[in-house]
């Protein structure tokens, strides 16, 4: 069975190598037992054994062809000293800060570099692990807004006037970025992921400097320390013609797409590989129908460099029935 890293280093390879964005999460009970033990996610994210151990869940249970570190994007600016809770039913919050005083500590997030140590150890060799971070801009957006946003009027004024503390804030997140994939790379991570999740929230001029340069800026930087490192950007929502620059002038290893982009258009617009791009709600449908849509993904690609993926991420409502139905569909799939 392919991975990841040989698809991506240009072997040849049989089979569709998978994984699933949030596949260690909360619509696994094992997950569930986990946190209720813990008692809340940052507690998990900052423990490396239950970190490690909810990475695993479900290898272990659906046997994707990747495992992705339990960590989240929101970890950097915490090592840059921002404050980061988690409030009941409302997502994160982050703390005020001082752009003069921000400073990344690698040992806050030693958790999460120790957790891939003891993953890599446990995963068989022929799978690979994914360490990933926010791209600055998404990043960017959190310690602006305080939190998640609607509308990201506050991150969007900033760029839409070329307000000079914005500029600050991403460069101080591509050094920072840049610093924390390498060790995560280092310390067993083969693949990387940079996760511009409100990428397309931005258009024109302000998509080019915002997005793709930083986006730029990070894999070059990670790629002349770690030449071996395969990278996947994912500038989502960015539309065709965006992702179509981003790929050109990024060059990332692979490009995700959102589940917005249609598949068949997909398959024939990039000259890198691609990962993507089932809608997580297909996984709510019946079985069927799940069916008929991964086929249809398979179908489009059959023959060109993909990795099968969702568009964004599983949702907890998902039954892990289905993630098991479609993780079997990709694997036996010819
Ligand atoms: O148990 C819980 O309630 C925590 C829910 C949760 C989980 C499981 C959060 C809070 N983060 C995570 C893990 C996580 N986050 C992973 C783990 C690996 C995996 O299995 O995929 C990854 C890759 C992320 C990345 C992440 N966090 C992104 C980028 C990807 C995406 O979804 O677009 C973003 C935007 C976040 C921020 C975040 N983390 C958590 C929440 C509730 C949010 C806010 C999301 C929002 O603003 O809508």
């Amino acid at each position: 069975m392919a991975n990841l890293y040989d698809l991506l280093d240009g072997k040849e390879v049989s089979g569709t190598p998978f994984w699933f964005m949030r596949q260690a999460g909360r619509y696994m009970p094992e997950y569930m037992a986990v946190r209720k033990e813990a008692g809340d996610f940052l507690t998990m994210c900052g423990n490396a054994d239950l970190a490690a151990e909810v990475t695993m869940q479900p290898i272990k249970a659906f046997d994707m062809t990747a495992a992705i570190i339990f960590a989240d994007i929101l970890l950097a600016p915490m090592a840059l000293g921002v404050d980061l809770w988690f409030e009941a039913g409302e997502g994160p919050k982050l703390g005020e800060f001082d752009i003069d005083k921000l400073q990344y500590d690698s040992s806050k997030v030693e958790p999460t570099f120790s957790a891939i140590e003891k993953v890599r150890a446990e995963l068989s060799d022929d799978k690979d692990l994914i360490g990933f971070a926010g791209s600055p801009w998404t990043v960017a957006t959190y310690m602006i807004e305080k939190g998640s946003s609607k509308n990201f009027a506050n991150s969007k004024r900033m760029a839409l006037s070329g307000d000079k503390q914005l500029d600050e804030i991403i460069d101080v997140l591509v050094d920072t970025t840049t610093e924390y994939l390498l060790e995560q790379h280092q310390r067993g991570a083969n693949v990387l992921k940079l996760f511009d999740s409100w990428g397309g929230e931005l258009q024109g001029d302000e998509f080019d400097k915002y997005i793709t340069e930083p986006n730029k800026r990070i894999i070059e930087a990670v790629r002349a320390k770690a030449p071996g490192v395969k990278i996947i950007a994912f500038p989502r929502r960015a539309g065709l013609q965006k992702a179509q620059d981003f790929a050109k002038a990024a060059k990332p290893d692979c490009l995700a797409i959102d589940n917005y982009l249609d598949i068949e258009l997909a398959a024939e617009s990039f000259d890198i590989p691609i990962q993507g791009n089932l809608d997580p709600i297909t996984l709510l449908a019946p079985q069927n129908v799940i069916e008929a849509k991964a086929t249809r993904i398979l179908e489009a690609t059959r023959g060109k460099k993909f990795i099968f993926n969702l568009g964004h991420g599983i949702i907890p409502q998902t039954p892990p029935e289905n993630v098991k139905f479609l993780s079997d569909l990709i694997r036996n799939y010819s």
